[in-house]
């Protein structure tokens, strides 16, 4: 399987999580990307590849325009501001009052683009998201060129990032985006799986109301879980879109019997709906001894999960999300993959 790799998206070093009370260093980390590349290379997994660019169009096809450009401005208005820290959002639009206008002074608007709390907007952090992306995009076009399966090893991860907010340590949602190009590219249904311990609320949210795009999503209770207010089982789609959202919300202690229950009933869905191509959302953070989740996976259930989703037989673009400082972080993903090419 071709890798898609960039030491750029190692530009975003955010110095600050708040994280139980406390501005800690972020569980998404750059060496994260080192973990898995290492064990990319070691296991002999294939080769790995520079993604090429592909500018902001795709990005404009599932992210509003006023975000995006947000985005890019918000780490420089924020210094301009005279900001000691990184930018971290500490007000929003609450129920009580809920905002149409968007304010002009960066500390407003932040919050306004925001979904949560813990992630900090850092130099670079736009230059990153960018290259996400154009590994994401580069991973599906190697996809969909020769049908074989590809890897994008993306960072920062996507899932969390909705329409018009970033959140969750995300900023432009790259399953999302790869599989609206997919669209354009002439398939007629795509399929995105979610396999990240934490709900895919941004994947979510951009394809609720559609039927060309189904959304699967295993994770945990969001009773009990970040990202907390979506994730649900009875969120199944608005509209045409209904039947095309599917969530399998699970308890806190989650083994891998139970885990792989729902993943073969996502993928019988899947498979019943006539998707045409699968991108998966690969996070590992569903491990037992993930530093922020609560799922019980191991090491050696991991290649199983890669042979299921082969028996989809569908051309399939992997795209990396979560999973946290932990050694095993490189070996579950490429247990997945290698599992998957076995
Ligand atoms: C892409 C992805 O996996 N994003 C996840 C973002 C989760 N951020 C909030 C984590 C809150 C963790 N609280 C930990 C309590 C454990 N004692
Ligand atoms: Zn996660």
């Amino acid at each position: 399987m071709l890798t898609f790799h960039s030491e750029s998206t190692k530009l975003r070093r955010a110095k600050t999580e708040l994280n139980e009370g406390l501005l800690m260093t972020p569980f998404e980390c750059p060496e994260r990307v080192d973990l898995v590349l290492e064990r990319v290379r070691a296991s002999g997994l294939g080769p790995v590849q520079a993604p090429t660019r592909f500018g902001l169009d795709p990005v404009l096809a599932v992210h509003d325009r006023d975000y995006v450009e947000f985005l890019a401005s918000c780490w420089e208005e924020w210094k301009a501001a005279g900001m000691a820290g990184e930018a971290i959002p500490n007000i929003w639009p609450s129920r009580s009052m809920p905002g149409v206008r968007i304010p002009e002074h960066i500390e407003g608007r932040l919050g306004h683009y925001a979904q949560t709390g813990e992630t900090s907007i850092c130099a670079n952090t736009f230059e990153a998201a960018e290259v996400s992306k154009d590994i994401a995009l580069s991973a599906l076009g190697h996809t969909l060129e020769s049908g074989e399966p590809s890897f994008g090893l993306c960072r920062p991860p996507g899932h969390h990032a909705s329409s018009n907010q970033f959140g969750g340590y995300c900023f432009f949602n790259n399953a999302a985006i790869a599989a609206e190009q997919a669209l354009k590219h002439g398939h007629s249904r795509v399929a995105v799986l979610d396999i990240d311990f934490h709900h895919g609320n941004g994947t979510q949210e951009i394809f609720y109301a559609r039927d060309d795009v189904i959304v699967v999503s295993l994770h945990g209770d969001p009773l009990h879980c970040f990202p907390y207010y979506l994730g649900h089982a009875d969120e199944t789609g608005s509209g045409r879109g209904e039947g095309f959202n599917v969530n399998y919300p699970m308890p806190p202690g989650t083994d891998y019997a139970r885990w792989s229950a729902a993943l073969d009933e996502g993928l019988a869905r899947i498979r019943q709906v006539g998707a045409e191509l699968l991108v998966v959302s690969l996070g590992v953070d569903t491990f037992e001894h993930d530093p922020i989740s609560s799922f019980k996976l191991r090491s050696d259930d991991y290649p199983d999960v890669g042979r299921r989703l082969a028996a989809l037989g569908l051309p399939t673009v992997f795209l990396l999300e979560g999973g946290y400082a932990v050694e095993e972080i490189g070996i579950n993903v490429v247990n997945v993959l290698s599992g998957f090419d076995a």
